[in-house]
This record gives C-alpha cells, structure tokens and sequence, in this order.
C-alpha cells in the first residue's frame, strides 16, 4: 500500500523550515520533504522520506508518484526576486515549469486517486507592479485584482503560475475527449515579506527586514539597501505557517478566491531599524539605498487588503508589529546567536 504524504517541495527554505517542524509534529501528517540541497539535520525527524532533488527532474518527479499517494502539495521551492534579476531565464525554468511540472504530479495523482489533490501555492506582492512611489503611496490597500503589472521575473512568474493554478483547477483539458473528470484543488496566498527567527531567506527584496535584524543580533554592522521611509508589509513566521495551514484545512465550499492576500502589518525599514536598536542597542545600522533594488520595493504594495481571506477561512495574524519583535523575533534570534 501507497502511504499517505504531504508532498513539500522547498523543504529547506526559510518557510519550508516552519512548515516542516510544524506539521512534522502532527500525528495525523507524513511529511516527504524534498529540496535540490541535502536536508538540514535538524529537519530529519520532522519527515518521514526527504529526496534531494531538482523540480525540473520529472523522473525523480514520476518515482514519487510511483512510491507515494499524495493528497497535498505545499509547493514552496522557487527563486526569490533578486537572485532571478541576475539569471530571469534560470530563474523562468525553475519558478514557472518547475511549478509546472507539480501541477502535472498534482492532476495525475487527483486522477489516479479518484479525488483532487489539495496545490498549496505561496504566491507574493510581487505579483503586483506599481508604477511609481506617488501612486504606491496613494493606492493604500491593494485588493487581489488591482495592479497586477509586475515588473520583476520572481512577479511575472508568481503572478503566471497562480493563473496556471486556476487553468488546472478548472479548466484543464478542456476540450479533450471527456474533459478531465478530476481536477485540482488549488489554492493559493500572496504572502508580504516574511520574516524567521530561525532562518535567513536568501536572494529577495524584502530580505533588508530579516537582514538588519540578524545582523544586530550577531553584533555585524548593517547597510540597508533601501532608503529609511520605504514602506513593505510584512510577516513573521507563526503567521504565515498558520495562513498556509489555515488555508489548506478551509472547507473548499467557502472558497470564492483561488488566491488570497494575507498581510500582518506594514512597516517602513526605519521603523524596522529603531525596533532592532531598542532590543539590540549596540546594533550598527546605516542606510545605503541600491535604486536599482529600490524600483522593486517602490513597486510593491505598501499594504494588502486581506478581507476576502478573513471573511471566507477567518485569517486573522497573532502578530502585529511590537508582539512579533517582543513575543517571537528577539527571544528566539538572541537565542539562537547566543548558542
Ligand atoms: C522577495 O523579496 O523576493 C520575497 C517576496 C516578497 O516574495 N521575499
């Protein structure tokens, strides 16, 4: 007999961390993780299998289907929107037909079993793409179908796949012989820029948040690469675990969205530096804007409108700002530095 898994992909990144050491507890997962990287030790007994493999690989893809009956994918792996800057075509294969590739897994398995399988899809603010600082400051809220001209490949390619995500989910195979009987669940979130007490992300823009934090806390000077008064929303880890978790346990009948804004509180990179002095007053933090780096931010919302998520699965984040820095981020970073 095929064991039951929860298939995530990206198991070693920064969300991959939380959502492995928080599902991996629960007696009611199995857990088969997979990354391109070798596993981080201490994820290994969260998971019941891991694969180091590449997404792109569709035989590796094709043994787990082999092996496994998987009722939900968290597909996480992809290439944050910095890095994809400096390589958009690399960037193109691994983000769109590497998710790609999953959704594929995802409609062969629902057919195969008989029922959907549950896609679940972090998307990001980078799918939307304002066009310059006046109009970011004056569009306040940004709802789920506004602005949505991203200017980056990390973007693009978010904002493609959720549409890919919907083709699966509704329209796939349209005009085949008998249509596809069994499609997808698919399900999906644009999240703001995240922050992990427990792990640094590597190659985004919104990294300047986590960054100064981390840096302060191993006492590392810091130079923010964008200027003081640039404005994200962003997220700490509990939140955006519960967001993903939440969705994927919603009732598909109160779903009117295929993809929901989730936000927790908005912030400019000073005020992100005076809560870093306050708990680490040694803390060495200038500003040493990259305009290049700064476009991209100024593109992206300063704030979302997550009605549609808190009226249909009752998203509401546990954290605003002063409890994720007091509760969550200071605690655990000064620990774990101190280690
Ligand atoms: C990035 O900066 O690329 C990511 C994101 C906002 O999705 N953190």
């Amino acid at each position: 007999m095929r064991k039951e898994v929860v298939l995530i992909t990206g198991a070693n990144g920064e969300i991959g961390h939380g959502l492995c050491t928080h599902l991996g507890i629960r007696e009611d997962v199995l857990i088969l993780a997979l990354d391109i990287e070798e596993l981080d030790e201490e994820l290994i007994p969260y998971c019941h299998r891991f694969v180091q493999g590449d997404i792109l690989d569709k035989m590796l893809l094709g043994r787990l289907v082999a092996e496994f009956e998987i009722r939900t994918i968290y597909h996480l792996a992809s290439i944050l929107s910095t890095r994809a800057e400096y390589n958009p075509e690399a960037a193109h294969r691994v983000n769109v037909e590497g998710t790609l590739n999953l959704l594929r897994l995802a409609i062969e398995q629902a057919e195969w079993q008989g029922r959907p399988v549950k896609f679940i899809y972090p998307s990001s603010i980078a799918a939307y793409g304002l066009p310059d600082l006046e109009t970011k400051n004056r569009a306040g809220k940004v709802k789920e179908h506004e602005w949505l001209t991203p200017k980056t490949m990390y973007g693009c390619n978010k904002l493609y796949c959720e549409h890919l995500g919907r083709y699966y989910a509704r329209h796939y195979r349209q005009l085949g012989a008998e249509g596809a009987a069994i499609k997808i669940d698919f399900r999906g979130l644009r999240f703001p820029g995240l922050i992990s007490a427990f792990t640094t992300p590597a190659g985004g823009t919104s990294d300047y948040g986590p960054e100064m934090l981390h840096h302060a806390a191993q006492n590392i000077p810091y130079a923010c690469f964008v200027r003081p008064d640039s404005i994200l929303p962003f997220m700490v880890m509990p939140d955006t675990i519960k967001a993903l978790v939440d969705l994927w346990a919603a009732p598909q009948e109160n779903l009117d969205n295929l993809v929901y804004n989730v936000t927790s509180f908005s912030i400019t990179a000073q005020q992100i530096a005076q809560m870093v002095k306050e708990a680490f007053p040694e803390a060495e933090i200038s500003f040493e804007p990259d305009m290049r780096r700064q476009k991209i931010v100024d593109s992206w919302p300063g704030d979302l409108n997550d009605d549609a998520a808190k009226e249909d699965w009752d998203w509401s984040p546990d954290y605003d700002a002063m409890r994720a820095f007091e509760a969550y981020l200071v605690p655990n970073i000064s620990e774990r530095y101190q280690k």
